[in-house]
Protein backbone atom coordinates (compact mmCIF):
# COMPACT_ATOMS: atom_id res chain seq x y z
CA UNK A 1 0.00 0.00 0.00
CA UNK A 2 1.40 3.77 -0.87
CA UNK A 3 1.30 6.01 1.69
CA UNK A 4 0.77 9.42 0.56
CA UNK A 5 4.05 11.21 1.28
CA UNK A 6 3.96 15.10 -0.14
CA UNK A 7 7.68 15.38 -1.48
CA UNK A 8 8.94 18.68 -3.51
CA UNK A 9 9.84 18.11 -6.58
CA UNK A 10 12.26 21.72 -6.84
CA UNK A 11 13.46 22.97 -9.60
CA UNK A 12 11.91 25.34 -12.14
CA UNK A 13 8.52 23.77 -12.27
CA UNK A 14 10.56 21.07 -14.27
CA UNK A 15 7.51 18.48 -15.74
CA UNK A 16 7.78 15.27 -13.83
CA UNK A 17 7.62 13.60 -17.70
CA UNK A 18 9.70 11.30 -19.70
CA UNK A 19 9.73 13.09 -22.96
CA UNK A 20 12.12 12.23 -25.69
CA UNK A 21 12.43 14.40 -28.78
CA UNK A 22 15.55 13.87 -30.47
CA UNK A 23 17.75 10.57 -30.26
CA UNK A 24 20.17 10.18 -27.61
CA UNK A 25 22.63 11.53 -27.72
CA UNK A 26 20.53 14.79 -29.34
CA UNK A 27 22.84 17.63 -31.44
CA UNK A 28 23.63 19.94 -28.62
CA UNK A 29 24.05 17.00 -25.95
CA UNK A 30 26.56 15.69 -28.86
CA UNK A 31 28.02 19.09 -28.93
CA UNK A 32 28.96 18.96 -25.50
CA UNK A 33 30.86 15.60 -25.64
CA UNK A 34 32.70 16.71 -28.65
CA UNK A 35 33.93 19.33 -26.50
CA UNK A 36 34.30 17.16 -23.58
CA UNK A 37 36.70 14.53 -25.74
CA UNK A 38 38.93 17.84 -26.79
CA UNK A 39 39.50 19.02 -23.55
CA UNK A 40 38.52 16.39 -20.83
CA UNK A 41 41.50 13.66 -19.49
CA UNK A 42 39.96 10.53 -21.56
CA UNK A 43 40.60 9.03 -18.02
CA UNK A 44 36.97 10.62 -17.41
CA UNK A 45 34.42 8.50 -18.57
CA UNK A 46 30.47 8.98 -18.52
CA UNK A 47 27.77 6.21 -18.33
CA UNK A 48 25.00 8.74 -20.17
CA UNK A 49 25.59 10.68 -22.96
CA UNK A 50 23.68 13.78 -22.67
CA UNK A 51 24.52 16.98 -21.93
CA UNK A 52 22.09 17.60 -18.36
CA UNK A 53 20.62 21.09 -18.16
CA UNK A 54 18.32 20.63 -15.29
CA UNK A 55 17.17 18.04 -13.18
CA UNK A 56 14.45 18.04 -9.87
CA UNK A 57 12.03 15.33 -8.54
CA UNK A 58 12.69 12.55 -10.61
CA UNK A 59 14.18 13.56 -14.14
CA UNK A 60 17.45 14.72 -16.06
CA UNK A 61 16.70 17.08 -18.59
CA UNK A 62 19.39 17.35 -21.43
CA UNK A 63 20.63 20.41 -23.96
CA UNK A 64 17.98 19.00 -26.67
CA UNK A 65 14.91 19.37 -24.36
CA UNK A 66 14.97 15.89 -23.66
CA UNK A 67 13.69 14.53 -20.13
CA UNK A 68 15.06 11.55 -18.93
CA UNK A 69 13.74 8.93 -16.04
CA UNK A 70 16.58 9.72 -12.93
CA UNK A 71 17.11 6.09 -11.64
CA UNK A 72 20.54 6.45 -10.53
CA UNK A 73 20.95 10.08 -8.33
CA UNK A 74 23.80 10.95 -9.82
CA UNK A 75 24.89 7.67 -7.94
CA UNK A 76 22.80 7.93 -4.73
CA UNK A 77 23.72 11.35 -4.15
CA UNK A 78 20.45 13.72 -5.03
CA UNK A 79 18.69 11.55 -2.24
CA UNK A 80 16.59 14.56 -1.93
CA UNK A 81 16.35 15.48 -5.39
CA UNK A 82 18.51 17.29 -7.21
CA UNK A 83 17.09 20.82 -6.53
CA UNK A 84 15.33 20.04 -3.58
CA UNK A 85 13.60 23.80 -2.77
CA UNK A 86 15.13 23.90 0.78
CA UNK A 87 18.76 22.97 0.00
CA UNK A 88 18.32 25.71 -3.55
CA UNK A 89 17.14 27.95 -0.66
CA UNK A 90 19.55 27.22 2.34
CA UNK A 91 22.54 27.10 -0.27
CA UNK A 92 21.62 30.37 -2.04
CA UNK A 93 21.37 31.87 1.62
CA UNK A 94 24.80 30.64 3.24
CA UNK A 95 26.51 31.93 -0.26
CA UNK A 96 25.31 35.30 0.60
CA UNK A 97 26.57 35.61 3.75
CA UNK A 98 30.33 33.59 3.04
CA UNK A 99 31.06 30.93 1.03
CA UNK A 100 34.44 30.05 2.90
CA UNK A 101 36.51 30.86 6.07
CA UNK A 102 38.26 27.26 6.39
CA UNK A 103 37.19 25.89 9.41
CA UNK A 104 40.53 25.32 11.00
CA UNK A 105 41.17 29.24 10.41
CA UNK A 106 37.61 30.56 11.73
CA UNK A 107 35.50 28.06 12.72
CA UNK A 108 31.41 28.77 12.53
CA UNK A 109 28.11 27.63 13.57
CA UNK A 110 27.06 25.37 10.62
CA UNK A 111 29.74 22.65 10.66
CA UNK A 112 29.26 22.52 14.43
CA UNK A 113 25.27 21.61 13.67
CA UNK A 114 25.86 18.93 11.28
CA UNK A 115 28.54 17.24 13.64
CA UNK A 116 26.05 17.63 15.84
CA UNK A 117 23.23 16.63 13.64
CA UNK A 118 25.36 13.40 12.65
CA UNK A 119 26.16 12.60 16.10
CA UNK A 120 22.14 12.07 16.70
CA UNK A 121 21.19 10.37 13.77
CA UNK A 122 24.05 7.55 13.34
CA UNK A 123 23.29 4.34 15.38
CA UNK A 124 24.25 3.91 18.94
CA UNK A 125 23.52 6.20 21.90
CA UNK A 126 26.87 6.56 22.81
CA UNK A 127 29.01 9.45 23.05
CA UNK A 128 29.77 11.09 19.59
CA UNK A 129 31.80 13.08 17.45
CA UNK A 130 32.34 13.81 13.88
CA UNK A 131 34.75 15.19 11.46
CA UNK A 132 33.56 16.99 8.03
CA UNK A 133 35.58 16.54 4.68
CA UNK A 134 34.82 16.63 1.57
CA UNK A 135 34.68 13.30 -0.26
CA UNK A 136 33.61 9.68 0.48
CA UNK A 137 37.52 8.54 -0.20
CA UNK A 138 38.50 11.52 2.25
CA UNK A 139 36.05 10.30 5.05
CA UNK A 140 37.37 6.91 4.17
CA UNK A 141 41.43 7.90 4.34
CA UNK A 142 39.99 9.73 7.98
CA UNK A 143 38.47 6.70 9.13
CA UNK A 144 41.75 4.67 8.98
CA UNK A 145 43.56 7.48 10.81
CA UNK A 146 41.48 7.61 13.51
CA UNK A 147 41.77 3.95 13.92
CA UNK A 148 45.68 3.41 13.37
CA UNK A 149 45.77 6.56 16.34
CA UNK A 150 43.36 5.18 18.87
CA UNK A 151 44.65 1.43 18.52
CA UNK A 152 48.33 1.81 17.58
CA UNK A 153 47.85 -0.41 15.31
CA UNK A 154 48.03 -0.46 11.05
CA UNK A 155 46.46 -3.42 9.27
CA UNK A 156 43.25 -2.85 7.86
CA UNK A 157 41.09 -5.60 6.43
CA UNK A 158 38.48 -4.69 3.94
CA UNK A 159 36.84 -7.73 1.51
CA UNK A 160 35.94 -9.25 -1.79
CA UNK A 161 33.47 -6.72 -3.88
CA UNK A 162 34.44 -3.70 -1.04
CA UNK A 163 34.47 -0.28 -2.86
CA UNK A 164 35.87 2.76 -0.43
CA UNK A 165 37.07 5.07 -2.88
CA UNK A 166 39.90 6.28 -5.63
CA UNK A 167 42.66 7.59 -3.58
CA UNK A 168 45.42 5.98 -3.07
CA UNK A 169 44.72 4.14 0.26
CA UNK A 170 41.15 3.77 -0.73
CA UNK A 171 42.32 2.00 -3.98
CA UNK A 172 44.12 -0.31 -2.10
CA UNK A 173 40.60 -0.58 0.18
CA UNK A 174 38.53 -0.94 -3.15
CA UNK A 175 38.69 -4.80 -4.70
CA UNK A 176 37.76 -4.20 -8.05
CA UNK A 177 41.03 -3.41 -10.84
CA UNK A 178 39.73 -2.19 -13.64
CA UNK A 179 38.76 0.66 -14.05
CA UNK A 180 39.87 1.96 -10.42
CA UNK A 181 43.22 0.91 -9.70
CA UNK A 182 44.79 -0.79 -12.62
CA UNK A 183 48.45 0.44 -13.31
CA UNK A 184 47.80 2.86 -10.48
CA UNK A 185 49.89 0.84 -7.72
CA UNK A 186 51.96 0.37 -5.78
CA UNK A 187 48.93 0.53 -3.20
CA UNK A 188 49.24 1.35 0.26
CA UNK A 189 50.64 -1.48 2.84
CA UNK A 190 48.66 -2.95 5.54
CA UNK A 191 45.68 -3.78 3.44
CA UNK A 192 44.26 -7.20 3.49
CA UNK A 193 41.19 -8.36 1.80
CA UNK A 194 39.21 -11.60 3.20
CA UNK A 195 35.48 -12.85 1.86
CA UNK A 196 32.58 -11.09 3.22
CA UNK A 197 29.13 -12.50 2.62
CA UNK A 198 27.22 -13.29 -0.55
CA UNK A 199 24.86 -15.48 0.32
CA UNK A 200 23.70 -15.83 -3.74
CA UNK A 201 27.45 -16.80 -4.69
CA UNK A 202 28.60 -18.77 -1.00
CA UNK A 203 25.41 -20.06 0.08
CA UNK A 204 26.59 -19.42 3.61
CA UNK A 205 24.61 -18.79 6.44
CA UNK A 206 25.60 -15.15 8.04
CA UNK A 207 27.59 -16.46 11.16
CA UNK A 208 29.40 -19.35 8.61
CA UNK A 209 30.42 -16.45 6.13
CA UNK A 210 31.67 -14.40 9.11
CA UNK A 211 33.34 -17.26 10.93
CA UNK A 212 35.35 -17.89 7.96
CA UNK A 213 36.75 -14.20 7.24
CA UNK A 214 37.25 -13.78 11.08
CA UNK A 215 39.53 -17.17 10.91
CA UNK A 216 41.54 -15.78 8.16
CA UNK A 217 41.75 -12.85 9.87
CA UNK A 218 43.37 -14.37 12.82
CA UNK A 219 45.30 -16.69 10.57
CA UNK A 220 46.74 -13.93 8.98
CA UNK A 221 47.15 -10.88 10.57
CA UNK A 222 46.18 -11.27 13.78
CA UNK A 223 43.84 -9.15 15.75
CA UNK A 224 46.93 -7.33 18.20
CA UNK A 225 48.22 -6.36 14.49
CA UNK A 226 44.80 -5.01 13.14
CA UNK A 227 43.53 -1.56 13.55
CA UNK A 228 40.28 -1.54 11.52
CA UNK A 229 37.62 -3.41 9.73
CA UNK A 230 36.03 -1.55 6.79
CA UNK A 231 32.58 -2.95 5.20
CA UNK A 232 30.08 -1.12 3.13
CA UNK A 233 26.30 -2.55 4.93
CA UNK A 234 25.35 -3.01 1.79
CA UNK A 235 28.06 -3.24 -0.67
CA UNK A 236 27.39 -0.42 -3.45
CA UNK A 237 30.10 -0.88 -6.67
CA UNK A 238 30.55 -4.16 -5.55
CA UNK A 239 27.04 -5.25 -6.28
CA UNK A 240 25.04 -4.21 -4.01
CA UNK A 241 25.37 -7.24 -2.49
CA UNK A 242 22.87 -7.81 0.87
CA UNK A 243 25.31 -9.97 3.40
CA UNK A 244 23.38 -12.97 4.96
CA UNK A 245 21.68 -12.27 8.14
CA UNK A 246 23.77 -12.41 11.34
CA UNK A 247 26.80 -11.94 9.40
CA UNK A 248 27.83 -8.77 10.30
CA UNK A 249 26.74 -8.42 13.64
CA UNK A 250 29.15 -11.35 14.25
CA UNK A 251 32.18 -9.29 12.52
CA UNK A 252 31.22 -6.14 15.01
CA UNK A 253 31.01 -8.90 18.05
CA UNK A 254 34.48 -10.23 16.80
CA UNK A 255 35.60 -6.23 16.34
CA UNK A 256 34.64 -5.31 19.91
CA UNK A 257 36.35 -8.58 21.31
CA UNK A 258 39.67 -7.62 20.21
CA UNK A 259 39.26 -4.12 20.24
CA UNK A 260 39.44 -3.72 16.45
CA UNK A 261 37.41 -0.53 15.42
CA UNK A 262 35.06 -1.81 13.49
CA UNK A 263 33.88 1.14 9.95
CA UNK A 264 30.62 0.93 8.69
CA UNK A 265 31.59 2.76 5.29
CA UNK A 266 27.88 4.26 4.55
CA UNK A 267 28.52 6.85 1.87
CA UNK A 268 26.50 4.95 -0.56
CA UNK A 269 23.96 3.05 1.69
CA UNK A 270 23.86 6.26 4.36
CA UNK A 271 21.02 8.64 4.52
CA UNK A 272 17.50 7.24 3.90
CA UNK A 273 18.54 5.50 0.70
CA UNK A 274 18.21 2.01 2.57
CA UNK A 275 14.93 2.77 4.30
CA UNK A 276 16.12 3.29 7.14
CA UNK A 277 18.64 6.68 8.00
CA UNK A 278 21.72 4.41 8.24
CA UNK A 279 21.47 0.63 6.70
CA UNK A 280 23.53 -0.42 9.89
CA UNK A 281 20.32 0.03 11.60
CA UNK A 282 18.56 -3.01 9.38
CA UNK A 283 21.22 -5.27 10.65
CA UNK A 284 20.99 -3.97 14.28
CA UNK A 285 24.74 -3.23 14.24
CA UNK A 286 26.06 -0.33 16.29
CA UNK A 287 29.45 0.51 14.32
CA UNK A 288 32.38 2.22 15.98
CA UNK A 289 32.91 4.49 13.03
CA UNK A 290 30.34 5.92 10.45
CA UNK A 291 31.81 7.22 6.86
CA UNK A 292 29.37 9.34 5.10
CA UNK A 293 28.71 11.49 2.30
CA UNK A 294 26.98 11.44 -0.89
CA UNK A 295 23.37 11.84 -0.02
CA UNK A 296 24.79 13.76 2.86
CA UNK A 297 23.91 17.08 1.77
CA UNK A 298 21.57 17.21 -1.81
CA UNK A 299 24.15 17.34 -4.23
CA UNK A 300 27.16 19.52 -2.56
CA UNK A 301 30.34 17.90 -2.09
CA UNK A 302 30.30 17.21 1.64
CA UNK A 303 31.34 14.06 3.80
CA UNK A 304 31.99 12.90 7.53
CA UNK A 305 33.48 10.56 9.94
CA UNK A 306 31.27 9.87 12.93
CA UNK A 307 32.20 7.34 15.65
CA UNK A 308 32.90 6.84 19.30
CA UNK A 309 33.93 10.34 20.87
CA UNK A 310 37.28 8.43 22.67
CA UNK A 311 38.04 7.21 19.31
CA UNK A 312 37.32 10.16 17.58
CA UNK A 313 39.65 12.27 20.30
CA UNK A 314 42.23 10.20 20.16
CA UNK A 315 43.97 11.90 17.39
CA UNK A 316 46.45 14.81 18.34
CA UNK A 317 45.07 18.53 17.64
CA UNK A 318 45.45 19.53 14.14
CA UNK A 319 45.89 15.89 12.81
CA UNK A 320 42.51 16.20 10.89
CA UNK A 321 41.81 18.38 8.42
CA UNK A 322 41.92 19.73 5.02
CA UNK A 323 41.42 23.44 3.74
CA UNK A 324 37.95 23.14 2.55
CA UNK A 325 36.42 20.31 5.00
CA UNK A 326 33.11 21.20 6.09
CA UNK A 327 32.72 23.81 3.63
CA UNK A 328 30.33 25.98 5.07
CA UNK A 329 27.59 26.26 2.11
CA UNK A 330 27.67 22.54 1.89
CA UNK A 331 27.30 22.63 5.24
CA UNK A 332 24.18 24.48 4.84
CA UNK A 333 22.53 22.46 2.28
CA UNK A 334 23.24 19.15 4.46
CA UNK A 335 21.35 20.95 7.23
CA UNK A 336 18.66 21.26 4.83
CA UNK A 337 18.76 17.60 3.25
CA UNK A 338 18.64 16.05 6.88
CA UNK A 339 15.42 18.19 7.84
CA UNK A 340 13.98 17.18 4.72
CA UNK A 341 15.03 13.31 5.30
CA UNK A 342 13.87 13.61 8.91
CA UNK A 343 10.51 16.19 8.35
CA UNK A 344 9.56 14.41 4.52
CA UNK A 345 8.73 10.90 5.99
CA UNK A 346 11.88 9.86 3.14
CA UNK A 347 13.17 6.60 4.86
CA UNK A 348 9.21 5.52 4.30
CA UNK A 349 9.41 6.31 1.04
CA UNK A 350 12.57 4.25 0.08
CA UNK A 351 10.90 1.94 1.22
CA UNK A 352 7.79 2.02 -0.57
CA UNK A 353 9.91 2.60 -3.75
CA UNK A 354 12.10 -0.68 -2.39
CA UNK A 355 8.35 -2.40 -2.58
CA UNK A 356 7.39 -1.21 -6.09
CA UNK A 357 10.72 -2.52 -7.70
CA UNK A 358 11.10 -5.94 -5.56
CA UNK A 359 7.36 -7.15 -6.78
CA UNK A 360 7.92 -5.79 -10.28
CA UNK A 361 11.20 -7.74 -10.53
CA UNK A 362 10.32 -10.88 -8.53
CA UNK A 363 7.02 -11.16 -10.50
CA UNK A 364 9.44 -10.79 -13.76
CA UNK A 365 11.98 -13.56 -12.30
CA UNK A 366 9.40 -15.82 -12.65
CA UNK A 367 9.50 -15.59 -16.19
CA UNK A 368 13.17 -15.50 -16.92
CA UNK A 369 15.85 -17.29 -15.22
CA UNK A 370 18.50 -14.61 -16.48
CA UNK A 371 17.54 -13.03 -13.60
CA UNK A 372 19.68 -14.82 -10.95
CA UNK A 373 18.49 -12.13 -8.36
CA UNK A 374 16.53 -9.36 -7.08
CA UNK A 375 17.88 -7.95 -3.75
CA UNK A 376 18.70 -4.87 -2.07
CA UNK A 377 16.85 -2.46 0.43
CA UNK A 378 14.78 0.17 0.06
CA UNK A 379 15.66 2.38 -2.66
CA UNK A 380 18.76 0.69 -3.00
CA UNK A 381 17.64 -2.31 -5.37
CA UNK A 382 19.69 -5.06 -7.85
CA UNK A 383 18.77 -7.17 -10.37
CA UNK A 384 21.97 -9.23 -10.90
CA UNK A 385 22.00 -11.36 -14.43
CA UNK A 386 23.94 -14.63 -15.07
CA UNK A 387 23.59 -17.37 -17.87
CA UNK A 388 20.44 -19.51 -16.32
CA UNK A 389 22.32 -23.13 -17.61
CA UNK A 390 26.17 -22.52 -16.22
CA UNK A 391 25.53 -19.72 -13.73
CA UNK A 392 28.24 -17.39 -15.48
CA UNK A 393 27.69 -13.38 -15.02
CA UNK A 394 26.31 -12.01 -18.20
CA UNK A 395 27.82 -8.82 -17.78
CA UNK A 396 27.16 -8.17 -21.66
CA UNK A 397 23.10 -8.52 -21.43
CA UNK A 398 23.45 -6.14 -18.33
CA UNK A 399 25.37 -3.47 -20.62
CA UNK A 400 23.24 -4.07 -23.24
CA UNK A 401 20.03 -3.66 -21.37
CA UNK A 402 21.28 -0.28 -19.88
CA UNK A 403 21.75 1.43 -22.81
CA UNK A 404 18.46 0.15 -24.24
CA UNK A 405 17.08 1.81 -21.50
CA UNK A 406 19.23 5.08 -21.39
CA UNK A 407 18.33 5.60 -25.89
CA UNK A 408 14.63 4.88 -24.59
CA UNK A 409 15.23 7.71 -22.08
CA UNK A 410 15.56 6.33 -18.64
CA UNK A 411 18.75 6.63 -16.79
CA UNK A 412 19.82 3.22 -15.60
CA UNK A 413 23.68 2.60 -13.75
CA UNK A 414 25.43 -1.01 -13.70
CA UNK A 415 27.82 -2.11 -10.99
CA UNK A 416 29.03 -5.49 -9.92
CA UNK A 417 32.36 -7.08 -10.08
CA UNK A 418 31.55 -8.66 -12.74
CA UNK A 419 29.73 -5.80 -14.21
CA UNK A 420 26.66 -7.96 -14.30
CA UNK A 421 24.05 -5.62 -12.07
CA UNK A 422 21.69 -3.34 -12.87
CA UNK A 423 21.23 -1.14 -9.33
CA UNK A 424 18.19 1.02 -9.08
CA UNK A 425 19.35 4.24 -6.67
CA UNK A 426 16.08 6.64 -7.80
CA UNK A 427 15.80 10.16 -6.23
CA UNK A 428 13.42 9.48 -3.26
CA UNK A 429 11.39 12.60 -4.76
CA UNK A 430 10.67 10.36 -7.62
CA UNK A 431 6.51 9.89 -7.79
CA UNK A 432 5.21 6.33 -8.36
CA UNK A 433 4.25 7.03 -11.95
CA UNK A 434 7.39 8.11 -12.87
CA UNK A 435 9.24 5.25 -10.96
CA UNK A 436 6.74 2.31 -13.09
CA UNK A 437 7.05 4.14 -16.22
CA UNK A 438 10.96 3.60 -15.40
CA UNK A 439 10.60 -0.08 -14.30
CA UNK A 440 8.25 -0.51 -17.06
CA UNK A 441 11.64 0.29 -19.60
CA UNK A 442 13.76 -1.90 -17.86
CA UNK A 443 11.39 -4.85 -18.13
CA UNK A 444 10.74 -3.90 -21.98
CA UNK A 445 14.30 -3.66 -22.62
CA UNK A 446 14.59 -7.22 -21.02
CA UNK A 447 12.23 -8.79 -22.85
CA UNK A 448 13.85 -7.13 -25.86
CA UNK A 449 17.38 -8.35 -25.12
N1 LIG B 1 32.62 4.41 -0.24
C1 LIG B 1 30.73 2.87 -0.26
O1 LIG B 1 30.12 4.03 -2.79
C2 LIG B 1 31.62 6.13 -4.00
C3 LIG B 1 32.03 5.99 -6.97
C4 LIG B 1 31.86 5.90 -8.41
P1 LIG B 1 33.73 9.52 -3.34
N2 LIG B 1 30.92 5.34 -4.91
C5 LIG B 1 30.73 5.83 -6.24
C6 LIG B 1 33.14 6.07 -9.15
O2 LIG B 1 33.26 5.41 -10.19
O3 LIG B 1 34.02 6.85 -8.74
C7 LIG B 1 31.97 5.53 -2.68
C8 LIG B 1 31.19 4.50 -2.13
C9 LIG B 1 31.56 3.96 -0.89
C10 LIG B 1 33.37 5.40 -0.73
C11 LIG B 1 33.08 5.99 -1.95
C12 LIG B 1 33.95 7.08 -2.44
O4 LIG B 1 33.25 8.29 -2.43
O5 LIG B 1 32.86 10.65 -2.88
O6 LIG B 1 33.49 9.11 -4.77
O7 LIG B 1 35.17 9.74 -3.05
Amino acid sequence: MTVDIAVPLGGPALRQERRLVTSIPGPRSQELLDRKAAAVSAGVGHAVPVAAVAAGGGVVVDADGNSLIDLGSGIAVTTVGAAHPRVVEAISAQAAQFTHTCFMISPYEQYVAVAEALNRLTPGDHAKKSALFNSGSEAVENAVKIARTHTGRSAVVAFDHAYHGRTNLTMALTAKSMPYKSGFGPFAPEIYRVPGSYPLHDGLSGPDAAARAIGLIEKQIGAENLAAVIIEPIQGEGGFVVPADGFLNAVVDWCTANDVVFIADEVQSGFARTGAMFASELFGIVPDLVTTAKGIAGGMPLAAVTGRAEMMDAVHRSGLGGTYGGNPVACAAALAAIEAYETDGLATRAQQIGDRIRARFTAAQQDDPRIADVRGRGAMMALEFADPVTGAPDGALTAAIASACIAEGVIVLTCGTYGNVIRFLPPLSIDDALLDEGLGVVAAALAAH
